[in-house]
């Protein structure tokens, strides 16, 4: 299966300037199980996809979109982002960008680790509604509930759309870095233009869905209430975009639920919007 439904020769490997890598992984989510049928659901969706893009006038298809087979996860968290890390750093090397399709969050750790392995000065903007600023969580340090402790070990961060922590992530958190959700009802886009500016040059991007809110977005492992909107998450992206090298990202903890293909559009969505607004900058 690939990403979107657009003629062959956008497709090949040597050809295209972006690569779909799935990581159909999920071992640590503690709440919804599911995650690892999120690649295949997203894929399926991205069929539906229009081509071009009202808000940028492109066609990002044309700069070619590689799917790639999904990645073979070992079942162990460190061994998995290990694997990830090798699989991923092969396409950052060879000047491709790399979206990895998760799979629960702690997918990410092992393309962030990539992407830091070939460009030094990485910052990382992360949407999600969880810090994931545990030191270990039941048992390990690759629990998704640790993302963003083990990337804060390689590369600074900012963090975006936090609504859900526990007191041992506050002592964690860096409030410069961090833009809460309810900053964001109260203020607007404007609460996170001081944030925004942390950023270093160059930016990995990782999206957890559930930083949307579940009435857009219900099919994922941790649902939260007072989530973004499609508007505040894209304008949000499309303001970093214009002012820094975004040279990868992910989308993750996508769990499909049957009956609803709506969410699983709107992650396929998100990517293609995306990678729209990174080529028309
Ligand atoms: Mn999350």
């Amino acid at each position: 299966m690939k990403f979107g439904d657009f003629p062959e020769q956008y497709t090949g490997y040597e050809q295209s300037a972006i690569i779909v890598l799935p990581v159909p992984y999920d071992n640590t989510s503690t709440w919804l199980k599911g995650a690892d049928r999120g690649p295949e659901a997203l894929l399926r969706a991205s069929a539906h996809l229009e081509l071009y893009d009202i808000e940028t006038a492109t066609e990002v298809f044309r700069r070619g979109i590689c799917t790639l087979d999904p990645v073979d996860c070992p079942q162990d968290p460190e061994e998995m982002v290990e694997v990830v890390r090798k699989n991923a750093l092969a396409h950052f090397q060879a000047g491709k960008f790399v979206v990895g399709l998760g799979g629960e969050h702690s997918v990410s750790i092992g393309l962030a680790r990539a992407a830091a392995g070939c460009f030094s000065d990485l910052s990382v903007l992360q949407f999600d509604a969880h810090s994931d600023l545990r030191d270990s969580y039941q048992g390990s340090r690759y629990n998704h509930a640790c993302v963003m402790a083990r990337i804060n070990e390689l590369s600074s961060s900012v963090q975006v759309g936090i609504r859900s922590m526990d007191r041992e992530e506050v002592d964690r958190v860096d409030r410069d870095r961090v833009i809460f959700a309810h900053d964001l009802h109260k203020y607007g886009m404007n609460a996170a233009s001081e944030a925004l500016e942390m950023l270093s040059d160059t930016v990995y991007l990782t999206i957890d869905l559930d930083v949307l809110d579940p009435s857009v977005m219900p099919s994922t492992g941790t649902p939260e209430p007072g989530g973004l909107d499609w508007y505040t998450l894209t304008g949000l992206i499309r303001r970093v975009v214009r002012e820094k090298k975004v040279i990868g990202m992910d989308v993750v903890e996508l769990l499909p639920r049957e009956h609803d293909p709506a969410p699983d559009f709107l992650a396929a969505k998100l990517i293609y919007r995306t990678l729209s607004m990174i080529y028309a900058a």
